[in-house]
């Protein structure tokens, strides 16, 4: 029988719809016991909660998330607001008992994560975080290729995302469609926006990192305000490139940017081992590139495997071999794999407590830019 899994939506900007894209399809494609139900979306205007309410499908709308935190009709809170407003609603909705879906990052810093971690685990709440590349096919595809073991020892890990959408020293910053450049509101630029996913990928996929050394850049200083109507100093950090070793003795280079002109959103990782590479790219996002030196030597050469099978990670779920699935298909699987572990009374990664530890990377990264010195995580 179908147990329903009320949702709360709070924020009704991007995340806000490519979470409630996945709740409705969810259950289309995937078979749990639970399933979503829309049940309210929060938002401060009201027109605009209304009119997401209605474009999405959710039966009510609240302006006031302590309000909706406390409606005894709703069992999960997902919070899709800027960051500087996670811990708070999060704490909230795990003192009613909800569940919880946080958006990335999880936090302003690490101690603020740190305190939503345990605030989960004493709930004894499912929680989770949306670090969405996880579950693109492909890159949970690398996943098992390297838990297999068929990459051998790890030497190297090297990650970009870059984007090119803040160059224009004209763009302001803050309010509701560009709170991400207001460091008040999203603690900081591409370190927690960008390369938080990077990070999250990266300790999935080769486990913890020890130590770090980064640089960061503002290239424009000062830009008018949206909320103050002042031209006001940039906090955020436009670009960020780290070193890092991980604790299994590989190397690491990180780069994150929104100045890389021609890219909007390049993901690109590419894992170097004892036996074989890997290589991925969101811009080609149903490829994973392999490269084993085991092949026959005439043979030997970059494989790119078109990710895309029926024995291929998630894509059973969806068409027929060949054909392809994107990014918002990556929300799906999260809620997917959210409601089997709520059918199977397991946690569900990353939760809280998973996505701290990319939080005190993060934290570390920014702590190196500004002393300019190796900082241990
Ligand atoms: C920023 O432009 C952004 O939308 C991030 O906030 C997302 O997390 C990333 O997936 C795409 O870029």
């Amino acid at each position: 029988m179908s147990k329903p899994v009320n949702i709360g939506l709070i924020g009704c900007g991007f995340m806000g719809r490519t979470h409630s894209n996945a709740y409705r399809k969810v259950s289309n494609f995937f078979t749990t016991q639970h399933r979503p139900v829309l049940k309210a979306v929060c938002a401060r205007n009201k027109e605009n909660a209304a009119e997401f309410a209605r474009s999405w499908g959710y039966e009510s709308v609240e302006t006031d998330w302590r309000k909706l935190v406390e409606r005894k009709d709703i069992d999960a809170i997902d919070i899709c607001t800027p960051n500087n407003t996670h811990s708070e609603i999060a704490l909230a909705a795990l003192k009613a008992g909800k569940m919880v879906l946080c958006e990335k990052p999880l936090s302003m810093n690490a101690a603020e994560g740190e305190q939503m971690a345990r605030a989960a685990e004493a709930a004894g709440v499912p929680n989770i975080v949306w670090y969405n590349y996880r579950r693109v096919p492909a890159v949970t595809m690398a996943k098992k290729l390297i838990d297999e073991g068929r990459l051998g020892r790890i030497f190297h890990y090297r990650a970009v995302f870059l984007q090119d959408w803040t160059i224009n020293a004209d763009l302001p910053q803050g309010g509701t469609a560009l709170w991400r450049l207001d460091a008040a509101a999203a603690g900081s630029g591409v370190t927690g926006d960008l390369l938080a996913h990077c990070i999250d990928t990266a300790i999935w996929l080769n486990g913890s990192v020890d130590r770090v050394s980064a640089m960061t850049e503002t290239f424009v200083k000062e830009r008018m305000h949206n909320l103050t109507g002042k031209v006001e100093k940039v906090g955020i950090d436009d670009a960020c490139a780290f070193l890092a070793r991980f604790k299994n003795g590989s190397l690491a280079t990180f780069e994150s940017t929104r100045y890389a002109r021609g890219h909007k959103a390049k993901y690109f990782f590419e894992i170097n081992g004892e036996h074989a590479s890997i290589a991925w790219d969101l811009h080609d996002l149903h490829r994973l590139e392999y490269f084993d030196h085991r092949d026959e030597s005439q043979l030997r050469a970059w494989r790119s495997i078109h990710v895309t099978d029926g024995d291929h990670p998630y894509m059973g779920h969806w068409w027929v071999p060949g054909l392809q699935i994107g990014y918002e298909h990556t929300f799906v699987h999260q809620v997917a794999d959210f409601l089997q572990g709520l059918d199977d009374g397991k946690p569900v990664a990353p939760t809280f407590r998973d996505a701290l530890e990319t939080q005190r990377v993060c934290d570390a990264v920014l702590e190196s830019a500004k002393s300019e010195r190796w900082v241990n995580v």
